[in-house]
């Protein structure tokens, strides 16, 4: 069984990172190694929620995995809470990566125009300095504007986009892959290039008006399980976007869907189904 690390937050309540990554990477069949990088009462779109941060604990605990010899098929890194915690992920892609380790960035930090309430400026070019370690770095529009200083548009055109992703290709990773990014009306879809050859790598689906949190690790989440169980990335962003938006959609069907996440516990037989078309 192939065996991936995530390196990201644990919100107890809240339905994003850790506690999306975990249960969807491990019904796509692939062994889940969690590295929490702090542990939230809830994630930081709830007022008042408490942070104890862990960066004291990431090269300990990554040290006894080095003495036990383990090994990563694939090394997804979400939701880092500092500075220095992008920089001991620079670390630990130098001890456990290699030619056959996937290094799959989500540089989580903004959304719809904003930074989230931890981060700043600084942090953003930290972030774009670490997607130059990346394989694939899976970016939505906003964090792609503060990695590259460009001005955030949500009335974008296919050469702003083109631009984007000249500059995010800068940035060093192999594969950008822009999300919720689509040129058609009423559709949504990744927009991305493989740096090596040049090729697009485009897809798109129908757009749901509804925001959730926790729809980019769900994204995220998904194409890293299916890209580790072998499919192709074409196939595997098609698989993840798809699956993000049923999960939307059966979300909105809930007369009692919780505010703060979407119900990918209802969705996930699915996705399974899904998967098994390929693997
Ligand atoms: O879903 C991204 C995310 C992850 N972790 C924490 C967050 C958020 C988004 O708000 O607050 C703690």
């Amino acid at each position: 069984m192939k065996r991936i690390l995530t390196i990201q937050d644990i919100s107890c309540l809240g339905k994003c990172s850790v506690t999306v990554a975990l249960p969807i990477i491990s019904a796509m069949g692939v062994e889940t190694t969690i590295l929490p990088t702090a542990v939230l009462s809830t994630h930081t779109m709830f007022p008042d929620f408490t942070v104890k941060d862990l960066t004291d604990q990431l090269i300990p605990i990554t040290e006894h995995w080095k003495s036990q010899n383990v090994k990563f098929d694939a090394i997804y890194t979400g939701y880092l809470g500092s500075a220095e915690e992008i920089e001991i992920a620079k670390k630990i892609f130098a001890d456990f990566g290699g030619n056959d380790t996937l290094i799959f960035i989500d540089p989580v930090m903004a959304d719809n125009g904003k930074l989230y309430p931890a981060f700043d400026m600084e942090y953003a070019k930290l972030n774009a300095g670490l997607c130059g370690y990346a394989d694939v770095i899976v970016p939505n529009l906003t964090e792609a504007c503060f990695m590259t200083d460009t001005e955030y548009r949500e009335d974008y055109d296919k050469e702003y986009i083109e631009e984007l992703l000249g500059k995010l290709s800068k940035l060093g990773a192999k594969k950008v892959i822009l999300t919720g990014i689509a040129f058609t009306e009423g559709k949504t879809g990744v927009y991305g290039i493989d740096t090596e050859t040049g090729e697009r790598i485009v897809y798109e689906n129908d757009h749901v008006d509804a925001t959730f949190h926790g729809t980019g690790d769900i994204f995220a989440s998904v194409s890293v399980g299916a890209i580790t169980r072998g499919l192709d990335m074409n196939t595997a962003f098609k698989l993840a976007a798809d699956y993000t938006a049923k999960t939307i959609n059966v979300t909105l069907e809930n007369p009692d869907k919780p505010w703060y996440g979407v119900d990918f516990e209802a969705t996930i037989p699915e996705l399974v189904d899904e998967l098994r078309k390929y693997v």
